[in-house]
């Protein structure tokens, strides 16, 4: 039987689609970057663009849909999770990768309903690789479905993470003891591609162990968040609780066990949450 975002779901799928062959192109095209938050944290005419054309299209589509997208809100729009249909959107995933033409970057478009994430579609623009997933449906990447390693060992873990944006002392003291301690625990390795959705994507396809951050946002992890579950996989809370999307933290990994392991090998660094 169809599901009543069926419609939804496809939209998506074409939309990430028609972005990333405007991103794939222009990756090796000159580009004006500017920064928001943070030196590191950067912004390009693309994420825009892309940003605005998705959002348009759903708009027309759907309108009495509502919206969460990096851009709009780096301009100053609420970010706010109703019980409405809402789209989490970030236009560009690894802005970063994309302004130095490092080929991870992806689209990212998740769609929850009620708070609950239903759908989640994550285009790796360069490589065209369409990961998707639908709440009870499954993960599929390009036809393929997805399943997580069932690793439940840290000294037998491949583990990935990413920066984020904070650079001061204090922040990186802790971040660099994070890795250290999983470092310690044996972990096989641990990894940073610059893109956290795409990192969750790996975890996804059985390509790493765990992954966690703090510092990323919801529109990082809106749409794989529903690609790890669908593959099987645990995406929660650093402090082992449900997983918040506003609070701008999180692990996941194959098992249970792993997740947990890797969560007690944290200290937590401190993010203002998304939704203040
Ligand atoms: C970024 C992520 C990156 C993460 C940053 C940031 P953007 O998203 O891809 O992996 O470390 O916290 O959220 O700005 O490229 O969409």
């Amino acid at each position: 039987a169809g599901s009543p975002w069926d419609e939804c779901f496809e939209a998506a799928v074409q939309l990430a689609r028609r972005a990333g062959q405007i991103i794939s192109k222009a990756l090796t095209e000159e580009k004006r970057v500017s920064t928001k938050t943070s030196a590191a944290d950067l912004v390009t005419e693309t994420d825009r663009l892309v940003e605005d054309l998705i959002v348009s299209e759903l708009r027309k589509q759907f309108p009495s849909h509502r919206f969460i997208a990096e851009e709009a809100t780096a301009a100053g729009a609420k970010c706010e999770l109703t019980t409405s249909p809402t789209w989490i959107i970030d236009p560009i995933d690894g802005t970063c990768n994309f302004v130095h033409r490092f080929p991870d970057v992806a689209v990212s478009i998740g769609f929850a309903v009620h708070r609950e994430l239903e759908f989640g579609v994550v285009h790796h623009c360069v490589e065209e690789r369409l990961y998707s997933a639908r709440r009870g449906h499954g993960a599929f990447c390009n036809g393929q479905q997805l399943w997580v390693s069932g690793e439940t060992d840290l000294s037998r873990a491949l583990i990935l993470t990413e920066i984020g944006s904070k650079r001061d002392p204090a922040t990186l003291k802790l971040l660099l003891g994070n890795m250290e301690q999983l470092l310690l625990a044996k972990a096989h390795g641990v990894r940073v591609i610059g893109s956290s959705t795409l990192a969750l994507c790996h975890l996804a396809a059985g390509a790493v162990d765990a992954y966690y951050q703090f510092g990323l946002h919801c529109w990082d992890l809106a749409a794989a968040t529903v690609i790890v579950r669908e593959a099987g996989g645990i995406v929660m809370d650093t402090t082992g609780g449900p997983l918040d999307l506003m609070s701008r933290r999180v692990v996941a990994a194959g098992t249970q066990k792993m997740a947990t392991l890797v969560a007690q090998a944290l200290q937590p660094i401190s993010y203002e949450r998304d939704d203040v």
